[in-house]
């Protein structure tokens, strides 16, 4: 019995051995010609190859996509935060062991942290700078004029005006005071508050003024730099004890100032100065 064998010579022939009722040129043939059943699986393949690509490529645009559209939102969110940052802001107080939260409260943090103390000054009137020292027309160098504006009741602005340390009147630390420029900018200001140093109540302010200005810098010194804005009872005529702080003071204002002046015309009693522990401004 006779057996056909078949053997595959290349990748592209097939030979048959053995088989005189085989026509040899209809069993040897080219192996990559298609047949009815590989061109269909041909189909197949590419279909299924382009449906990969087509996941593929999603799956990338997708990973590229994402990240940048919860980057912008997330950018958006935060310049909507920032937009709505009010330019007053709430600051706390030392008291000694207790700290209190102010609300409305503008924060006296000046320009290069420069709080010019000034004497011989008059509301509407040219600044006369005051110096460190115990002699007139200077403070305690200790007791700055930065002292009144660093939210702490137990650091004091001991000014003499006119006296000196051992030399006590009634016009002691009088047309004495200070003036700075708001470091976060221009800011309504329409009430401010007064509080009393740790002794000698002789000294707190009785009568006290508040001006703006749009200026910055050198020109503040002139007089006409400034507008009056307020000029009345300091809230401590009622002694409220020591470090302790009076009422609060409002006035009409709705003008945006980048400085401000604050002066003391008016003291409780004879003394050789004017102090106070910490002058507030708020924006109601
Ligand atoms: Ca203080």
């Amino acid at each position: 019995m006779k057996t056909n064998r078949i053997t595959v010579v290349t990748h592209n022939i097939v030979k048959v051995h053995n088989s005189p009722s085989i026509d040899p040129s209809l069993v040897v043939q080219k192996m990559g010609e298609p047949t009815h059943t590989s061109y269909f699986s041909n189909r197949k393949r590419k279909v299924l190859c382009a449906a990969v690509f087509v996941v593929v490529v999603v799956l990338v645009m997708l990973n590229i996509l994402i990240p940048i559209v919860v980057v912008r939102r997330n950018k958006t969110h935060s310049s909507s935060l920032i937009a709505s940052t009010p330019t007053v802001i709430t600051t706390t107080m030392i008291t000694g062991s207790s700290t209190i939260t102010e609300e409305g409260q503008v924060s006296l943090v000046a320009v290069k942290k420069s709080v010019k103390g000034v004497h011989h000054t008059v509301m509407g009137g040219s600044s006369m700078e005051a110096g460190a020292g115990d002699d007139s027309g200077h403070y305690l160098p200790y007791n700055t004029p930065a002292k009144a504006c660093d939210n702490d009741l137990t650091t004091k602005y001991v000014s003499f005006g006119p006296c000196y340390l051992y030399k006590d009147g009634d016009m002691c630390g009088l047309n004495t005071g200070f003036y700075l420029e708001l470091q976060h900018g221009p800011t309504i200001v329409n009430a401010l508050r007064i509080c009393t140093a740790n002794d000698s109540a002789e000294r707190d302010p009785t009568v006290v003024s508040l001006e703006g200005s749009h200026i910055s810098g050198i020109p503040l010194i002139r007089g006409t730099s400034w507008t009056p804005l307020y000029k009345g009872a300091s809230g401590l005529e009622k002694d409220p004890g020591r470090s302790k702080c009076g009422p609060i003071q409002h006035f009409d204002n709705a003008i945006k100032y980048k400085s401000y002046r604050f002066l003391v015309s008016g003291k409780r009693s004879v003394s050789n100065s004017v102090q106070y522990s910490e002058v507030q401004l708020y924006k109601f």
